[in-house]
């Protein structure tokens, strides 16, 4: 067997082609294999005002965002493609975000194309460089290797993005927990901020 007639990693049966349905309106995808759920209380430490995030998660514990996927083997060649669905809202003076991640495998790349909403994606690199990169609908933000990466809704309606990314990427969170971004988006009285975190970009006590 050669590589045109072997294209399962594995050596198996070549994975059926298939097409799943992404309403670009609604920006949903149809009947999604999997469903990763954030709530506000799986956001503990990533924000700098504790008592606000406690104070949302006793007021109901609202959904941060969600992550629609078709999932494909973790194996080099495949790509992967999911849906993520971030609210809007604020924790004190702080929009809505995701965890952010580097891949456990940095050297992948990502594409975010934004398919509604405003916000942000803030990236870092472990050698200390930084990015704040506008995201709207229409936008498409390229994550290069080696950056990581957080969405951050600015808006009032669901920040949407459709993603692709090399399938044996995985998703490091530890540094991030930690760490966390040099930059964070704050709005105050209906004005969009980027703050350059202080010291070591960790979280205030
Ligand atoms: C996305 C993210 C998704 C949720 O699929 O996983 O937006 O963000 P967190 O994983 O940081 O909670 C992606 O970047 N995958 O690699
Ligand atoms: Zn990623």
């Amino acid at each position: 067997m050669n590589a045109h007639n072997n294209p399962s990693a594995a050596g198996g049966a070549p994975m059926t082609p298939w097409a799943i349905e992404i309403d670009l309106l609604e920006a949903t995808m149809r009947m999604p294999d999997r469903l990763l759920v954030r709530r506000a209380s799986d956001m503990r430490g990533y924000y700098r005002d504790a008592a606000a995030l406690e104070h949302l998660i006793a007021a109901g514990d609202p959904l941060h965002y969600e992550v629609l996927e078709k999932p494909v083997p973790e194996e080099r060649g495949h790509l992967m493609v999911c849906i993520s669905r971030l609210q809007p809202g604020l924790v004190g003076d702080e929009c809505f975000m995701t965890k952010g991640h580097f891949h456990a495998v940095p050297a992948t790349g990502e594409i975010y194309l934004c398919l509604r909403g405003t916000g942000f994606m803030v990236m870092k690199t472990a050698a200390g460089l930084k990015a704040a990169v506008p995201m709207r609908r229409h936008q498409m933000v390229y994550v290069p290797p080696w950056w990581a990466h957080r969405s951050i809704n600015t808006g009032d309606e669901p920040l949407v993005s459709f993603c692709v990314y090399p399938a044996e990427a995985g998703h490091n969170y530890g540094d991030i927990a930690t760490a966390g971004f040099p930059q964070r988006i704050l709005r105050r009285g209906g004005a969009v901020q980027i703050v350059e975190e202080t010291a070591n970009f960790s979280r205030p006590a």
